[in-house]
């Protein structure tokens, strides 16, 4: 097999060097496609790139290394080995994949050692080595306890705090790499990026930053593990129910037609939004089609009122971004029958958002599907567009009484909710768990 160039350097050599070119032993590795995870011999698991032309590989070519790490009690062939590079000594035993070493081999007889004399570590080195060394926990917490990993939170939190505090007394401006860094890390959370005169350089106040990032996640793995956005699909599922209203689960992709049949025609705003599939069919932008004909074919069976609802993914190209997903969570319920009336339509929303604990005021408004709408906002954010019918469109879906309905975006109820400043904190996300950025 054609092994990548790294893979083969690290079985041969039989030692790696971290960042700061401390020289440790190798006491396994395992290999993925794209990385090696090597397990040194004073107990660290370092994650790298599989790949022939990183640092990594170019250093341990060059076998310029600056200490010998104590820990991993490195005999003097290994060293000589590395240095020497002198792999073809039937005597050695090299590391493989996985495994520990095969055999005792290394007792070889004492051999002519290449005289190695490491060059002294700098301030800024034995820093790089802290980072190493945090570095490493962080890509090793399957392996490590609890008791290992508070201490070393608590150490690289101490650094942070310490360094932050050094540097209060003279101002720093940052770079706009650095100020998206510190953004992504949630600074507008805690401090006042552009007129706050006492931050520390850029270093410190990101390490600080990440520090409480990553107490944070930990926080919510120890106590809650619930995600904000599934919860509080959970938390409205739970209220609609209380209040008599039936869940519903529908498809995501729905045919086409369904669009039209909305009065959503070509040339309407929307009718460019849609996400259009094979087959005629295209990814929901609303949940109001089905729900439509739930509410036709539910008259013929339940008693009156009939009050559904359903909460799930929608989908509309956007171009606007702090309020708006392309990938969005809607909330919508419908109440069918006796008791439709603008007062109560009022009270149930007035309920909803105690509920949810979240600020808003009423504006009547117009919109193109529904004609008259009661619009429910957060500042100058929409959260919901209210209606009371009938409407003449009810007759095209077999809808011949009276409704009130409404609905929400829950993105941005987290939003208005958390203050968050972007919708993408609380929504489906690769990047962002409960509004905490995970790149850390
Ligand atoms: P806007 O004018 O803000 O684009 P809209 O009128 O298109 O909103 P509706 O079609 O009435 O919105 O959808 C109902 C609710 O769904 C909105 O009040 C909002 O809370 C939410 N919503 C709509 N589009 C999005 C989106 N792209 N991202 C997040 N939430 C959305
Ligand atoms: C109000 C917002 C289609 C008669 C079952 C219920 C409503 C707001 C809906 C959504 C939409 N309409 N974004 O209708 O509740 O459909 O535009 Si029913
Ligand atoms: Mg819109």
């Amino acid at each position: 097999m054609d092994r990548p160039a790294l893979e083969k350097l690290v079985k041969q050599n039989d030692v790696w060097l971290s960042r700061a070119d401390v020289l440790h032993g190798i006491q396994r590795y395992e290999t993925s496609q794209r990385k090696i995870r090597i397990y040194t011999d004073c107990g660290e698991a370092i994650i790298v790139n599989n790949s022939r032309r990183s640092a990594s590989a170019r250093s341990l070519r060059n076998s310029k290394y600056k200490k010998v790490c104590k820990k991993c009690k490195l005999s003097e062939e290994r060293i000589n080995r590395f240095v020497t590079k002198n792999f073809n000594d039937p005597a050695i035993t090299y590391v493989d994949a996985g495994g520990s070493k095969k055999s005792a081999s290394k007792k070889v007889g004492k051999k002519t050692t290449a005289n190695i004399i490491p060059a002294p570590i700098s301030s800024q080195e034995a820093s790089d080595l802290s980072n190493f060394s945090k570095l490493s926990i962080v890509e090793n917490t399957a392996e490590k306890n609890t008791a290992e990993k508070n201490t070393a939170k608590n150490t690289a939190k101490n650094t942070a705090e310490k360094k932050t505090a050094e540097a209060k007394s003279m101002p720093v401006k940052y770079s706009p790499s650095q100020k998206k860094r510190l953004e992504s890390l949630l600074i507008s959370d805690e401090f006042d990026l552009e007129n706050d005169d006492s931050l520390p350089p850029f270093e410190a106040l990101e390490s600080l930053l990440v520090t409480r990032r990553k107490q944070e996640l930990c926080d919510i793995y120890a106590n809650s593990r619930e995600h904000m956005l599934a919860k509080l699909e959970r938390d409205i599922s739970a209220f609609l129910i209380s209040k008599g209203f039936i869940e519903i689960k529908s498809s995501i992709l729905i045919p086409e037609e369904y669009i039209i049949k909305m009065g959503i025609d070509k040339d309407v705003e929307l009718s460019k939004q849609i996400f259009r599939t094979d087959g005629g069919m295209c990814l929901r932008p609303m949940l109001a089609p089905v729900l439509y004909n739930y509410l036709h074919r539910f008259d013929k069976i339940l008693p009156d009122p009939i009050k559904i609802f359903e909460i799930g993914p929608c989908y509309r190209k956007e171009s606007d971004g702090s309020s708006h997903l392309e990938e969005f969570t809607m909330v919508n319920f419908c109440h069918m029958g006796s008791g439709v009336n603008r007062e109560n339509l009022i009270s149930l929303l007035d309920e909803f958002l105690t509920f949810l604990d979240i600020d808003y005021t009423i504006e009547g408004d117009e919109c193109m599907v529904y004609g008259a709408t009661v619009d429910v906002m957060h500042g100058d954010m929409e959260l919901s567009s209210a209606v009371i019918g009938p409407i003449p469109m009810d007759m095209d879906w077999g809808v011949n009484k009276p409704w009130m309905g409404a609905g929400f975006g829950l993105e941005r109820l987290l939003k208005a909710r958390h203050k968050f400043k972007n919708i993408k904190r609380g929504s489906r996300s690769e990047h962002y768990y409960n509004g905490i950025y995970t790149s850390l």
